[in-house]
C-alpha cells in the first residue's frame, strides 16, 4: 500500500531483560539462549492487523540497555509513538531503575501523559529466581498510569499481547500523528540515518535466515 503510515515503536529497559528476546519472539516465535546484546539500535518491522480492521506497518526500535548507548536511546525516543518499557522480574535493579532512570528520562524526551506506554515484567518463566512480585509492579504501573503485563519471551507467554496492547494504544491516538511527519517508510528511513540505525537483525534475518517469519500479525 502506497504512504501507507509507519508506526515507529520502541522498547527500552535494562540490558538484559530481554528487549531483543521479545521481539523476536513477536516477529518469529523463536527464542534464543545466547542472545548478543544489542549494539546502538536495531530495527525489525512488521505487519499488524488491528481490531480496527486495517493493517498498519510497525518499525519496532530495538535499544541497547547497555550504559554507553543510553544518548542514542532516549534521543530516538523523540520520534516514536508508543513504548515498551521492560524490567525483569529476576532482576531489582532493572525494577528500581523503572522509576529513578527510566520515566525521569523519558520524561525529558516526551511527554510521558501523551504516549502510550506498556510496562512489561519479563522471564516470568524463571519463578523460582522470582524477586519483584506481581502486584508490587502493577502498583508501580497505576502510579504512572501505564498498562502492565508479565511475559516470557523463551515460553512466548503474553508476548503477543504486551506487543499488541501498545500498537492498538497507537493506531487509537493516530490523531496525533503528525501527518507530514511520517508518511512511508523512506522517509522514516531518512530520521533513521540521522540517529545511526544498526541493522544487525535484520542481516541475520537475510543472510542466516535465523528467525524466520511463521505468522501474519492480528491484534
Ligand atoms: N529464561 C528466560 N530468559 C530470557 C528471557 N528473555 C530473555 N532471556 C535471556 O536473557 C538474556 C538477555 O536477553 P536479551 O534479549 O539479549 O536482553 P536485552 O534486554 O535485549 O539486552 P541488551 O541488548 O543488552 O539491552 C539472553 O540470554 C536471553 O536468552 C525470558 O523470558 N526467560
Ligand atoms: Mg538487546
Amino acid at each position: 500500500m502506497l504512504n501507507q503510515p509507519l508506526y515507529p515503536i520502541s522498547i527500552i529497559g535494562d540490558s538484559s531483560t530481554g528487549k531483543t528476546s521479545l521481539i523476536i519472539q513477536f516477529t518469529s516465535s523463536k527464542f534464543d539462549e545466547k542472545m548478543s546484546a544489542t549494539i546502538g539500535i536495531d530495527y525489525f518491522m512488521e505487519e499488524v492487523t488491528c481490531k480496527d480492521g486495517n493493517t498498519y506497518k510497525i518499525k519496532i526500535m530495538d535499544t541497547a540497555g547497555q550504559e554507553q548507548y543510553h544518548s542514542m536511546t532516549l534521543n530516538m525516543l523523540k520520534i516514536c509513538k508508543g513504548i515498551l518499557l521492560v524490567y525483569s522480574i529476576t532482576d531489582k535493579d532493572s525494577f528500581n531503575n523503572l522509576e529513578s532512570k527510566w520515566i525521569n528520562e523519558i520524561n525529558d524526551s516526551v511527554d510521558v501523559n501523551n504516549i502510550p506506554i506498556v510496562l512489561i515484567g519479563n522471564k516470568k518463566d524463571l519463578e523460582d529466581e522470582r524477586v519483584i512480585e506481581e502486584q508490587s509492579a502493577r502498583e508501580f504501573a497505576n502510579k504512572f498510569n501505564l498498562k502492565f503485563l508479565e511475559t516470557s519471551s523463551k515460553t512466548g507467554e503474553n508476548v503477543d499481547l504486551a506487543f499488541k496492547e501498545l500498537i492498538n494504544e497507537v493506531v487509537k491516538s493516530k490523531n496525533n500523528v503528525n501527518k507530514n511527519e511520517i508518511k512511508n517508510e523512506n522517509q522514516n528511513q531518512n530520521i533513521n540515518n540521522n540517529i545511526n540505525i544498526n541493522q544487525t537483525y535484520i542481516l541475520k534475518l537475510d543472510n542466516q535466515k535465523m528467525y524466520k517469519k511463521q505468522k501474519k500479525k492480528g491484534c
